[in-house]
Protein backbone atom coordinates (compact mmCIF):
# COMPACT_ATOMS: atom_id res chain seq x y z
CA UNK A 1 0.00 0.00 0.00
CA UNK A 2 1.37 3.42 -0.93
CA UNK A 3 1.90 5.56 1.71
CA UNK A 4 1.75 9.71 2.13
CA UNK A 5 2.32 12.23 4.68
CA UNK A 6 0.49 14.87 5.00
CA UNK A 7 0.95 18.07 6.78
CA UNK A 8 -1.50 21.01 7.39
CA UNK A 9 -3.67 22.28 10.30
CA UNK A 10 -6.39 20.27 12.03
CA UNK A 11 -9.84 22.77 11.98
CA UNK A 12 -11.66 21.26 14.75
CA UNK A 13 -14.98 22.69 13.42
CA UNK A 14 -15.15 23.05 9.54
CA UNK A 15 -14.58 20.72 7.30
CA UNK A 16 -11.19 21.06 5.83
CA UNK A 17 -7.64 20.42 6.15
CA UNK A 18 -6.73 17.52 7.87
CA UNK A 19 -10.14 16.71 8.59
CA UNK A 20 -10.90 16.16 4.71
CA UNK A 21 -7.26 14.91 4.27
CA UNK A 22 -7.53 12.49 6.40
CA UNK A 23 -10.72 10.42 5.47
CA UNK A 24 -10.32 11.37 1.70
CA UNK A 25 -6.74 10.06 1.14
CA UNK A 26 -7.86 6.68 3.60
CA UNK A 27 -10.90 5.98 1.88
CA UNK A 28 -9.07 6.04 -1.67
CA UNK A 29 -6.61 2.87 -0.82
CA UNK A 30 -3.93 4.90 0.77
CA UNK A 31 -2.47 4.72 4.19
CA UNK A 32 -2.06 8.66 5.26
CA UNK A 33 0.53 9.79 8.24
CA UNK A 34 -0.36 13.48 9.19
CA UNK A 35 1.28 15.74 10.81
CA UNK A 36 -0.67 19.30 12.38
CA UNK A 37 0.85 22.28 12.24
CA UNK A 38 -2.10 23.59 14.12
CA UNK A 39 -4.40 23.44 16.19
CA UNK A 40 -7.78 25.69 15.36
CA UNK A 41 -11.26 25.85 17.07
CA UNK A 42 -12.46 26.55 13.28
CA UNK A 43 -11.42 27.51 10.44
CA UNK A 44 -10.26 31.03 9.63
CA UNK A 45 -13.24 32.51 7.80
CA UNK A 46 -15.35 31.77 11.39
CA UNK A 47 -15.04 34.94 13.37
CA UNK A 48 -13.27 34.22 17.09
CA UNK A 49 -11.00 30.98 16.37
CA UNK A 50 -8.45 29.88 18.21
CA UNK A 51 -5.44 28.67 17.26
CA UNK A 52 -2.63 26.81 19.15
CA UNK A 53 0.83 26.32 16.89
CA UNK A 54 2.39 23.09 17.08
CA UNK A 55 5.73 24.27 15.04
CA UNK A 56 7.91 23.07 17.71
CA UNK A 57 6.63 19.46 17.58
CA UNK A 58 7.77 19.44 13.86
CA UNK A 59 11.08 18.73 15.15
CA UNK A 60 11.01 16.29 17.71
CA UNK A 61 8.68 14.16 15.32
CA UNK A 62 10.24 14.21 12.24
CA UNK A 63 13.78 13.40 14.23
CA UNK A 64 11.40 10.46 15.82
CA UNK A 65 10.86 9.18 12.39
CA UNK A 66 14.07 9.12 10.98
CA UNK A 67 15.04 7.66 13.52
CA UNK A 68 12.43 4.83 12.86
CA UNK A 69 13.63 4.85 9.03
CA UNK A 70 9.94 5.08 8.15
CA UNK A 71 9.31 6.91 4.57
CA UNK A 72 6.94 8.27 2.08
CA UNK A 73 5.76 7.87 -0.99
CA UNK A 74 4.49 11.44 -1.59
CA UNK A 75 4.35 14.64 1.21
CA UNK A 76 1.19 16.15 0.52
CA UNK A 77 1.79 19.97 2.04
CA UNK A 78 -1.29 21.87 2.66
CA UNK A 79 -2.52 25.44 4.67
CA UNK A 80 0.64 25.76 6.95
CA UNK A 81 0.23 28.63 9.33
CA UNK A 82 3.38 30.82 9.39
CA UNK A 83 6.45 31.10 7.34
CA UNK A 84 8.71 30.11 9.84
CA UNK A 85 6.75 26.55 9.14
CA UNK A 86 7.11 26.83 5.62
CA UNK A 87 10.76 27.06 6.75
CA UNK A 88 10.47 23.42 8.85
CA UNK A 89 8.70 22.23 5.19
CA UNK A 90 12.08 22.77 3.42
CA UNK A 91 14.14 20.52 5.84
CA UNK A 92 11.09 17.79 6.08
CA UNK A 93 11.32 17.63 2.32
CA UNK A 94 15.21 17.71 2.17
CA UNK A 95 14.94 14.90 5.36
CA UNK A 96 12.28 12.57 3.85
CA UNK A 97 12.88 13.45 0.11
CA UNK A 98 14.23 10.05 -1.95
CA UNK A 99 14.14 9.10 -5.54
CA UNK A 100 10.58 7.74 -5.76
CA UNK A 101 8.69 10.54 -3.06
CA UNK A 102 6.10 13.28 -4.74
CA UNK A 103 6.30 16.43 -3.56
CA UNK A 104 2.65 17.75 -3.91
CA UNK A 105 2.49 21.50 -2.53
CA UNK A 106 -1.15 23.42 -2.42
CA UNK A 107 0.12 26.98 -1.05
CA UNK A 108 -3.01 27.78 0.34
CA UNK A 109 -3.33 31.60 1.42
CA UNK A 110 -5.53 33.13 -0.83
CA UNK A 111 -8.69 33.06 -2.87
CA UNK A 112 -10.85 35.77 -4.76
CA UNK A 113 -8.02 38.39 -5.61
CA UNK A 114 -7.37 38.44 -1.15
CA UNK A 115 -4.75 36.69 1.01
CA UNK A 116 -6.48 34.98 4.31
CA UNK A 117 -6.69 36.98 7.39
CA UNK A 118 -3.16 35.08 8.76
CA UNK A 119 -1.15 35.74 5.81
CA UNK A 120 0.70 38.58 4.35
CA UNK A 121 3.30 39.45 0.82
CA UNK A 122 6.08 37.72 2.83
CA UNK A 123 4.30 35.04 3.42
CA UNK A 124 3.34 34.64 -0.15
CA UNK A 125 7.19 35.23 -0.97
CA UNK A 126 7.98 32.38 1.04
CA UNK A 127 5.41 29.52 -0.34
CA UNK A 128 6.21 30.58 -3.61
CA UNK A 129 10.10 29.59 -2.59
CA UNK A 130 8.53 26.21 -1.18
CA UNK A 131 6.53 25.58 -4.43
CA UNK A 132 10.45 25.93 -6.52
CA UNK A 133 10.96 22.87 -4.32
CA UNK A 134 7.79 20.65 -5.52
CA UNK A 135 7.23 18.05 -8.15
CA UNK A 136 3.66 19.18 -8.55
CA UNK A 137 2.10 22.64 -6.94
CA UNK A 138 -1.95 23.13 -8.20
CA UNK A 139 -2.25 26.94 -6.66
CA UNK A 140 -5.10 28.97 -7.57
CA UNK A 141 -5.31 32.16 -9.83
CA UNK A 142 -5.35 34.31 -6.33
CA UNK A 143 -2.63 32.63 -5.31
CA UNK A 144 -0.91 32.01 -8.58
CA UNK A 145 -0.53 36.03 -8.96
CA UNK A 146 0.64 36.86 -5.45
CA UNK A 147 3.52 34.46 -5.75
CA UNK A 148 4.49 35.32 -9.32
CA UNK A 149 3.60 38.92 -9.31
CA UNK A 150 0.95 38.77 -11.87
CA UNK A 151 -1.90 41.21 -11.73
CA UNK A 152 -5.23 39.22 -10.31
CA UNK A 153 -7.71 39.11 -12.90
CA UNK A 154 -11.64 37.46 -12.92
CA UNK A 155 -11.92 37.88 -17.15
CA UNK A 156 -8.79 36.94 -18.93
CA UNK A 157 -8.11 34.73 -21.94
CA UNK A 158 -5.61 31.56 -22.57
CA UNK A 159 -2.66 33.53 -23.28
CA UNK A 160 -2.86 35.18 -19.56
CA UNK A 161 -3.23 31.82 -17.68
CA UNK A 162 -0.53 30.64 -20.07
CA UNK A 163 2.03 33.42 -18.93
CA UNK A 164 1.00 32.49 -15.25
CA UNK A 165 2.13 28.47 -15.72
CA UNK A 166 5.11 29.67 -17.35
CA UNK A 167 5.83 32.40 -14.40
CA UNK A 168 5.17 29.56 -11.88
CA UNK A 169 7.20 27.46 -13.62
CA UNK A 170 10.01 29.84 -13.19
CA UNK A 171 9.72 29.05 -9.37
CA UNK A 172 11.30 25.76 -10.64
CA UNK A 173 8.51 23.39 -9.94
CA UNK A 174 8.39 20.14 -12.15
CA UNK A 175 4.48 20.34 -12.74
CA UNK A 176 2.28 23.21 -12.35
CA UNK A 177 -1.47 22.99 -12.25
CA UNK A 178 -3.70 26.31 -11.82
CA UNK A 179 -7.21 25.88 -10.22
CA UNK A 180 -10.45 27.51 -11.23
CA UNK A 181 -9.49 28.56 -14.83
CA UNK A 182 -12.51 29.22 -16.13
CA UNK A 183 -11.79 29.45 -20.12
CA UNK A 184 -15.09 29.67 -21.62
CA UNK A 185 -18.76 30.55 -20.13
CA UNK A 186 -20.20 28.06 -17.85
CA UNK A 187 -17.07 26.31 -17.52
CA UNK A 188 -14.29 25.63 -15.02
CA UNK A 189 -11.53 23.24 -14.18
CA UNK A 190 -7.92 23.56 -14.60
CA UNK A 191 -4.90 23.82 -16.90
CA UNK A 192 -1.47 22.32 -16.06
CA UNK A 193 2.10 22.79 -17.68
CA UNK A 194 4.89 20.23 -17.30
CA UNK A 195 7.67 21.83 -17.18
CA UNK A 196 9.93 19.22 -18.49
CA UNK A 197 8.31 18.48 -21.81
CA UNK A 198 6.56 22.02 -22.46
CA UNK A 199 3.25 20.08 -22.39
CA UNK A 200 -0.14 21.62 -21.53
CA UNK A 201 -3.21 19.96 -20.19
CA UNK A 202 -6.28 21.03 -19.97
CA UNK A 203 -9.75 20.10 -17.90
CA UNK A 204 -13.14 22.05 -18.22
CA UNK A 205 -16.64 20.89 -16.72
CA UNK A 206 -19.81 22.31 -15.79
CA UNK A 207 -19.09 25.75 -13.41
CA UNK A 208 -21.07 24.98 -10.29
CA UNK A 209 -22.55 28.68 -9.04
CA UNK A 210 -21.25 28.60 -5.85
CA UNK A 211 -18.20 28.60 -3.99
CA UNK A 212 -17.56 26.35 -0.68
CA UNK A 213 -14.64 26.50 1.82
CA UNK A 214 -12.30 23.73 1.97
CA UNK A 215 -13.04 22.51 -1.90
CA UNK A 216 -9.18 23.08 -2.61
CA UNK A 217 -8.67 20.81 -0.30
CA UNK A 218 -10.72 17.78 -1.52
CA UNK A 219 -9.90 18.95 -4.80
CA UNK A 220 -5.67 18.50 -3.87
CA UNK A 221 -6.51 15.47 -1.68
CA UNK A 222 -8.51 13.52 -4.35
CA UNK A 223 -5.57 14.53 -7.25
CA UNK A 224 -3.03 13.24 -4.29
CA UNK A 225 -5.02 9.66 -3.66
CA UNK A 226 -5.55 9.61 -7.70
CA UNK A 227 -1.84 10.00 -8.20
CA UNK A 228 -0.72 7.36 -5.56
CA UNK A 229 -3.07 4.96 -7.51
CA UNK A 230 -1.01 5.40 -10.43
CA UNK A 231 -3.57 7.58 -12.30
CA UNK A 232 -2.11 9.52 -14.93
CA UNK A 233 -2.14 13.50 -13.70
CA UNK A 234 -4.58 14.74 -16.28
CA UNK A 235 -6.40 11.53 -14.81
CA UNK A 236 -5.87 12.51 -10.97
CA UNK A 237 -6.98 16.23 -12.31
CA UNK A 238 -10.30 15.00 -13.84
CA UNK A 239 -11.56 12.90 -10.86
CA UNK A 240 -10.64 15.79 -8.72
CA UNK A 241 -12.31 18.26 -10.31
CA UNK A 242 -15.58 16.22 -11.29
CA UNK A 243 -15.98 14.84 -7.90
CA UNK A 244 -15.41 18.82 -6.32
CA UNK A 245 -18.11 20.27 -8.67
CA UNK A 246 -20.47 16.85 -7.66
CA UNK A 247 -19.99 17.35 -4.06
CA UNK A 248 -20.67 20.70 -4.42
CA UNK A 249 -23.84 20.11 -6.03
CA UNK A 250 -24.90 17.61 -4.04
CA UNK A 251 -24.13 19.81 -1.07
CA UNK A 252 -26.33 22.57 -2.62
CA UNK A 253 -29.10 19.81 -3.06
CA UNK A 254 -29.17 19.93 0.97
CA UNK A 255 -32.29 21.91 2.48
CA UNK A 256 -29.30 22.09 6.34
CA UNK A 257 -26.13 23.03 4.21
CA UNK A 258 -23.91 24.30 6.17
CA UNK A 259 -22.10 27.87 5.22
CA UNK A 260 -18.56 26.21 6.29
CA UNK A 261 -18.10 23.30 3.75
CA UNK A 262 -19.17 20.74 1.49
CA UNK A 263 -20.73 17.26 2.80
CA UNK A 264 -18.06 15.20 0.63
CA UNK A 265 -19.34 12.83 3.49
CA UNK A 266 -22.18 11.96 1.53
CA UNK A 267 -20.35 11.23 -1.59
CA UNK A 268 -16.86 9.33 -0.89
CA UNK A 269 -18.48 6.03 -1.81
CA UNK A 270 -19.23 7.37 -5.37
CA UNK A 271 -15.35 9.02 -5.12
CA UNK A 272 -14.15 5.43 -4.00
CA UNK A 273 -16.40 3.60 -7.18
CA UNK A 274 -15.38 5.66 -9.65
CA UNK A 275 -11.81 5.53 -8.79
CA UNK A 276 -12.03 1.83 -9.19
CA UNK A 277 -13.77 2.52 -12.70
CA UNK A 278 -10.64 5.01 -13.93
CA UNK A 279 -7.93 2.28 -12.74
CA UNK A 280 -9.34 -0.11 -14.69
CA UNK A 281 -8.90 1.55 -17.79
O1 LIG B 1 -9.27 25.22 3.36
C1 LIG B 1 -8.12 25.91 3.55
C2 LIG B 1 -7.89 26.27 4.98
C3 LIG B 1 -7.26 25.37 5.80
N1 LIG B 1 -7.04 25.65 7.11
C4 LIG B 1 -7.45 26.80 7.65
C5 LIG B 1 -8.11 27.74 6.87
C6 LIG B 1 -8.31 27.48 5.51
C7 LIG B 1 -8.95 28.48 4.68
O2 LIG B 1 -9.34 29.54 5.10
O3 LIG B 1 -8.55 28.86 7.44
C8 LIG B 1 -7.19 27.08 9.09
Amino acid sequence: MKRILTVQDISCFGKCSLTVALPVISAMGVETVILPTAVLSTHTMFQGFTVKDLSDQIGPVTEHWKKEGFTFDAIYTGYLGTEEQIGQMEQLFDDFRTENTLIFVDPVMADNGKLYPAFDMNYARKNAELCGRADIIVPNITEAAFMTGMEYRTKYDESYIKEMLDRLADLGTKTVVLTGVSLSEGKTGVMGLNTQTGEHFLYQNDKVDASYHGTGDIFSSVCIGALMNDLSLPEAMKLAADYTAHTIRVTLENPEKPWYGVDFEATVPELVRTLEEAKKR
